[in-house]
């Protein structure tokens, strides 16, 4: 076995957020570039993710899948980088990375696809209801500049990652805290050099324009 670390990605998917944490810790990797129609439902890559959904990570022949799996997974396997919790932080940390996978993700989804349950079914669903998953992201990140407190940590790659995508699509509102908290996320190093080199992908994978 080898610690060798793949990514699975495409350049316009959430594998920008993995992108980003392998950025921050400074990883050794190599990236795979998944095509949506072929290469991700092909049977090699179903055998990394049955999901057939990028990203994943490979590393030392061990499949992460799940952004903010592979975010907590790097920031363990890479502890130098000190993106893991330190024990005072581990409550509010998993606390809002997980806030962030379930509830954020499904009540903005569900929103956007005009799914909306009735009063009486908001008790059934683990957010509850769109309008209070807002109002308490709005409450968490008006209270401090980071989820797990005053330091940069693995959950703020994901879910500067996730309010950036959802404010940026209209799926969340661009309130003051949100776009406060995107801004100091988003103006980090490694964010800025993650995101030219899948931009630079993007524009690499564009088929080149015919001649007139
Ligand atoms: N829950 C997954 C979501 C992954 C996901 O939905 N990826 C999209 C791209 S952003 C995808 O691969 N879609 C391809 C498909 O479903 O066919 C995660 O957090 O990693």
């Amino acid at each position: 076995m080898t610690d060798e670390l793949i990514l699975y990605t495409n350049p316009q998917s959430r594998g920008r957020i993995v992108r980003w944490m392998l950025e921050e810790v400074g990883a050794t990797y190599r990236v795979d570039v998944l095509d949506y129609a072929t290469t991700m439902k092909g049977e090699a890559y179903l055998a990394i993710n049955p999901m057939g959904k990028v990203p994943a990570i490979v590393h030392g022949g061990k499949v992460v899948t799940e952004c903010a799996a592979i975010c907590a997974y790097l920031a363990d396997a890479y502890s130098d980088a000190g993106l893991a919790p330190l024990p005072e932080e581990r409550a509010d940390y998993y606390r809002w990375m997980f806030y962030a996978a379930g509830p954020v993700e499904q009540a903005a989804t569900n929103q956007a696809a005009a799914f909306v349950a009735g009063e009486d079914k908001s008790r059934m669903f683990g957010y509850g209801t769109y309008d209070l998953v807002v109002e308490v992201l709005d409450g968490l990140l008006s209270s401090r500049p980071y989820a797990a407190g005053v330091r940069f940590t693995a959950a703020d790659v994901y879910l500067g990652s996730q309010i950036g995508w959802l404010t940026m699509f209209g799926m969340l509102p661009k309130r003051d805290s949100f776009m406060a908290y995107v801004e100091r996320v988003q103006s980090r190093e490694a964010y800025k050099r993650a995101w030219a080199m899948d931009d630079a992908l993007v524009a690499e994978l564009q088929p080149a324009a015919e001649p007139v």
